[in-house]
């Protein structure tokens, strides 16, 4: 292995503990690895090479834990924290596993559901802030149907909306300076999915009482299971200063929820993403929400690890490339090449602009028979992927 794609503390990679910790369990078959206790796998991030561990509340506490339980695993899991030098930077609820949720959490019909959802929330709030989380992430895994008879979409977006809003400021009356980031996903576990996408839950940000503290966690294999484009959907999240946390896997267009290790499939895609985020500057954790094959023992879950975020460094070394590329970047020139013709309309609008622009005459054919290098340009950046252009 190079040296230059070891995972260091300024890349912020992180991994739940439900990701290295999956123990292999599907729909068909029994699980295929020992669980590991929450320490044990803050130890096993640290042999990785990984900045942060991020959980759900119950994978660390059992739901059913008692008082004592609950301080011997805390005690355990700050002292992994402390050997292994792992932060927490995020946390968040299953409002999930429970049979209690199978109805959805706060967009359930039954008002008692709702009500234990907030209070486990805030619980689990509590949890976080004190393992030092600065992200809270919302994924409403259950908060959807399998028939639109069973509840009425504006009622869930009006619960939704409410238990949000009590959130909020629940974490201002306690002066938590948390930042709220909602992760969409079409469907599984439930048939369908309110908010099914980042850019449903960017539009729902907007009208709650506190959009400053919401953003996104957009997730790979989200949009990609819906069949769209996930950069696009990751494009508009930055656009808004709503980009506050990502989960990184990889997922075949159309298939089930995989949750691949970064970049298994998708390799172009893979790639723009990662270009976008090292080309802005996103500054929060990379976060590998996947989990290793089924097949694997825990060797193999540390080549998964490892692979996460090698991939991610070899497509951030290509990204560097591909920018310093003079035959790409002249081809980028030409493509965006701009003679001040249209100088006289750009920019805002007066009246003036626009009657000139009316009156303007366009040689649309001349513009419309203009070859565009675009098939070079792919190649160009396969190219660079595949590592034949130095
Ligand atoms: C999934 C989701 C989850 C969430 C996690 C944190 O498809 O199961 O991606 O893994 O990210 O529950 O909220
Ligand atoms: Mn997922
Ligand atoms: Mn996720």
């Amino acid at each position: 292995m190079s040296d230059r794609f070891l995972p260091k503390a300024e890349d912020r990679f992180t991994f739940g503990l439900w990701t290295v910790g999956n123990v292999g369990r599907d729909p068909f078959g029994a699980a295929v690895r020992p669980l590991m206790t929450p320490s044990e796998i803050v130890y096993f991030l640290g042999e990785v090479g990984a900045y942060g561990v991020n959980f759900h509340d119950n994978d660390l506490i059992p739901i059913d834990a008692t008082p004592a339980e609950k301080a011997q695993i805390l005690k355990d899991f700050k002292k992994a924290l402390a050997d292994t030098g792992l932060v927490v930077p995020m946390a968040t609820t299953n409002l999930f596993y429970d049979p209690v949720f199978k109805d959805g959490a706060f967009t359930a019909n039954d008002p008692q559901v709702r009500a234990y959802a907030l209070h486990k929330t805030m619980h689990a709030m509590d949890l976080g802030v004190e393992l030092g989380a600065s992200v809270y992430v919302f994924w409403g895994g259950r908060e959807g149907v399998e028939t639109d008879a069973s509840k009425n979409p504006l009622d869930a977006g009006k619960r939704l909306r409410e238990a949000l809003n009590f959130l909020c400021d629940y974490a201002i009356d306690q002066g938590y300076k948390l930042k709220f980031a909602l992760e969409a996903k079409p469907n599984e576990p439930r048939g369908d999915i309110y908010l099914a996408t980042t850019g449903a839950m960017l539009a729902f940000i907007e009208t709650l009482e506190h959009p400053e503290m919401v953003g996104v966690n957009p997730e790979v294999a989200h949009e990609q299971m819906a069949g769209l484009n996930f950069l696009h959907h990751v494009a508009q999240a930055w656009d808004m200063d709503k980009l506050f946390h990502i989960d990184l896997n990889d997922q075949a267009f159309g298939r089930y929820d995989q949750d691949y290790r970064f970049g298994a499939t998708n390799l172009k895609s893979a790639f723009f993403l990662v270009k976008f985020l090292e080309d802005v500057g996103y500054g929060g954790s990379r976060h590998f929400d996947a989990h290793a094959y089924r097949t694997e023992d825990y060797e193999g879950v540390k080549n998964f690890a490892r692979g996460c975020m090698r991939t991610y460094l070899i497509l951030k070394e290509k990204a560097a490339q591909w920018n310093q590329d003079e035959e790409i970047q002249a081809l980028l020139q030409e493509v965006l090449a701009d003679d001040g013709s249209t100088d006289a309309f750009k920019g805002v609008y007066t009246p003036q602009k626009a009657l000139a622009l009316k009156s303007a005459s366009f040689d649309r054919a001349a513009l419309g028979s203009r070859g565009l290098p675009y098939e070079r340009l792919d190649q160009l950046t396969l190219e660079v992927l595949l590592g034949v252009r130095c």
